[in-house]
């Protein structure tokens, strides 16, 4: 077989800027240790997110020029109606700012005191929209999801036993939804297979309550069932997708990730009641329902990026690339969560910096080490994003994993940036036994890691 290549042309190209070590050194001071606070200009390789990252093609950036910028009505929204409905099968679609704004929206309206919203796994948004309404959040994710080290299909799957337990310990008429984050984000990127899409929508018949998707990277999710679920390898990946809506009463998605766009979002679903009261809110809170706190320019380069984010092609390329960097590291001895995701590597701190402790951070202590080496800026995923404190003892409640992510910008970065990026992780690696735990010496009540500010201990 023949070297999988980018399945595209490079029209414009953005400048790097190289910093040396010794500016590193004093960025890091003064970021406080957070990439975050690392102005993107000192970054050389920015894995900090694929959201909102990706390089629009030719066609998406000419929709720009085409977007109908009516206040109401628009054909721009029309466009990207039909797509989203095309796509997710549901009766009514509502655009959102970004994929938060959607779950604002939704969690307002379901969520408040006493009720409370199982998932495979939130990601952080999610979780604090649920919370901040008073609800709470679950996470029911498949027992062989929580080790990194086991390579297995479908490790984004939900534990449906523990579903139904959930839904018998709460009460149904507590649980407004039920949700499938695909792929699960905040568990390596790892896809949620159709029989598990399927069983939880079983569960919820049983019950009585809807089966959200939050479907930010549906795309890729759907392209791992067409590679690892028996009886799929010969549909497309659009009917693939298809098939995973049809078994949701709804969706809150985050075009910034697989609709190929630097912003915009969407609600999608099939209750009139339920539609109108987002409607209603979207209103007060984002704009007119035909552009939803986007412009009509975003909207017509979303209905293309839809488009081109089913293309074979693209997704071959796309898991691929991810899987090559992986490969690379696992050659070298690397520990990461395997297999590797969809949209990201993911290194486990846990095996590469056995010696610190979860309340020492020890992926912000890579995060750190790989921005030093060679100005790669990754994100922590364990005890800084979801760290808590116990507040009757005082005691720290570290997650089950502690990760540090590299997330791959859609259609950005070639095959020598990987490569150069495998070279700093290894070294990064070599060096691991110098590698400090941090402290935090500022933090925000909410989504700390953003603005957290850090110390390494001596
Ligand atoms: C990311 F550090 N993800 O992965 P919005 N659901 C899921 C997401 O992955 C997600 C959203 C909902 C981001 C951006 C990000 O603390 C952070 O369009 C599965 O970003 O509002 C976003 O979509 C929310 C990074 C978000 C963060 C929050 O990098």
């Amino acid at each position: 077989m023949k070297t999988i290549i980018e399945p595209f042309k490079i029209k414009s190209v953005e400048p790097i800027n190289f910093t040396t070590r010794e500016e590193r050194e004093n960025i890091l001071i003064e970021a406080g240790y957070n990439p975050f606070m690392i102005k993107s200009e000192d970054i050389i390789i920015d894995l900090l997110t694929d959201s909102g990252t990706s390089a629009m093609s030719a066609k998406q950036w000419a929709g720009i020029m085409d977007g109908d910028e009516s206040y109401a009505g628009s054909k721009s929204f029309f466009r990207f109606e039909s797509k989203v409905k095309e796509i997710t099968g549901k009766k009514f679609i509502i655009p959102t700012h970004q994929g938060r704004a959607a779950e604002k929206i939704l969690f307002s309206i379901l969520g408040g005191p006493g009720k409370y919203f199982p998932n495979n796994s939130h990601f952080d948004t999610t979780r604090a929209n649920i919370e901040f309404t008073g609800a709470e959040a679950y996470d029911l994710l498949t027992e062989v999801g929580k080790h990194p080290e086991i390579r297995a299909d479908f490790k984004g799957n939900m534990d449906v036993e523990a579903l139904e337990k959930f839904i018998k310990e709460k009460g149904s008429e507590n649980i407004p939804l039920v949700m499938l984050t695909v792929t699960n984000n905040s568990g390596g990127g790892q896809p949620v297979s159709m029989q598990n899409i399927k069983e939880v929508r079983k569960v919820c018949d049983k019950y009585g309550l809807p089966l959200f998707l939050d479907a930010c990277r549906f795309a890729e999710n759907a392209y791992f069932i067409k590679l690892r679920e028996k009886g799929y390898e010969n549909k497309s990946v659009k009917e693939i997708a298809q098939e995973m809506f049809s078994y949701a009463d709804g969706a809150t998605m985050s075009a910034k990730k697989d609709a190929l766009v630097n912003i915009g979002g969407f609600l999608a679903m099939n209750d009139e009641t339920l539609a109108m009261n987002a409607r209603n809110l979207l209103i007060v809170t984002e704009g007119f329902p035909t552009y939803g706190g986007l412009a009509g320019r975003d909207l017509e380069a979303i209905a293309q990026g839809l488009e081109e984010v089913l293309q074979e092609s693209y997704l071959q390329y796309r898991i691929k690339s991810t899987e090559y960097l992986g490969n690379k590291l696992l050659d070298a001895g690397v520990p990461i969560l395997e297999p590797p995701g969809g949209h990201a590597i993911y290194l486990d701190a846990k095996r590469f910096t056995p010696d610190i402790p979860p309340h020492q951070f020890p992926g912000q202590s890579i995060v750190a080490a790989l921005y030093l080496e060679g100005g790669v800026r990754s994100v922590e995923i364990g005890s800084v994003m979801f760290g808590k404190t116990d507040k009757a003892t005082g005691e720290f409640i570290p997650p089950p994993m502690e990760l540090v992510r590299l997330a791959i910008p859609r259609r950005v970065y070639t095959q020598s940036h990987i490569d150069y990026l495998a070279e700093v992780i290894i070294e990064v690696y070599k060096k691991r036994d110098k590698l400090k735990g941090f402290e935090i010496v500022y933090e925000a009540p909410m989504l700390r890691h953003f603005t957290a500010k850090f110390k390494p201990i001596d």
